[in-house]
């Protein structure tokens, strides 16, 4: 080898052991953040009596609904002073942000490291201003016609929904959102039991007291921390 062609070499060799480490050093703080977002604290990466299964199951009550996104909006209203209603265009005009997060079902699975693209609650609050007497936020959904005197609901305390990786997502895993997993939109709050997670989201009600969702309501845990197996309400 000339002592071009070494040095060439031995060049390229060093950017190649560059991308490597820089990938290895995304790779890692990716799964932390993902632990982190999913309230992780402990050593196991599993919350207490779940089962790790390798995709996302596909789970909700109903019937997918049939949402056009022309016709699709994005409505928040409620205890704040500026309400907002979006059609598809302007809210994919929204600063997009992305994270990896675990996904905790309360019926036992869990799927872990799901990347979700979407514009987080927080931006969605700085738009609206909630006002000081907002403490919480219910969920609204899309339903299909033939269910459409049982919508769908959750709701939250401001706190949690204003954590750095609750998101109202449009992507999952570099894909656009099938109607399968709530596209075109779903709420996504990895430090929660899944049915915090609201599939097809319609509209964001901020209010002064909690309202009970859908799951609540009938027997289900309204705090839903996975961390300490509270599954019951
Ligand atoms: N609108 C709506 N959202 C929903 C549900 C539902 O029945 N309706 N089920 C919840 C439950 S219990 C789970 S486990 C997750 C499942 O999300 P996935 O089908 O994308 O895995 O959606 C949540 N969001
Ligand atoms: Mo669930």
């Amino acid at each position: 080898m000339g002592e071009m062609n070494r040095r060439k070499f031995v060049t390229y060799g060093a950017w190649a052991a560059i991308v490597a480490a820089l990938g290895f050093v995304s790779g890692y703080i990716l799964t932390r953040r993902a632990q982190e977002a999913s309230g992780y604290s402990g050593r196991d990466r599993l919350p207490p009596d779940q089962a790790e299964v390798d995709s996302l199951q596909v789970l909700h009550f109903g019937a997918v609904p049939d949402i056009k996104l022309d016709e699709w909006a994005f409505e928040v209203y409620g205890e704040v002073e500026k309400p907002l209603k979006l059609t598809w265009n302007q809210f994919a005009e929204l600063p997009r942000e992305m994270n990896v997060s675990d996904f905790h079902c309360v019926t036992g699975w869990t799927k872990l490291d799901n990347r979700w693209e979407g514009v987080s609650f927080r931006e969605i609050a700085r738009l609206v201003k909630p006002t000081a007497r907002a403490k919480y936020a219910t969920i609204e959904c899309y339903t299909h016609r033939l269910f459409a005197n049982v919508a769908y609901t959750t709701s939250l305390p401001l706190v949690d929904l204003l954590r750095d990786a609750v998101l109202f997502a449009y992507r999952l895993d570099g894909q656009p959102l099938t109607p399968s997993h709530g596209g075109p939109l779903r709420l996504v709050v990895p430090h929660k039991y899944a049915y915090k997670s609201a599939k097809w989201v319609k509209a964001v009600k901020f209010t002064e007291k909690q309202e009970l969702g859908f799951w609540e309501s009938s027997g289900y845990s309204n705090t839903a921390d996975p961390w300490t197996n509270d599954r019951y309400g």
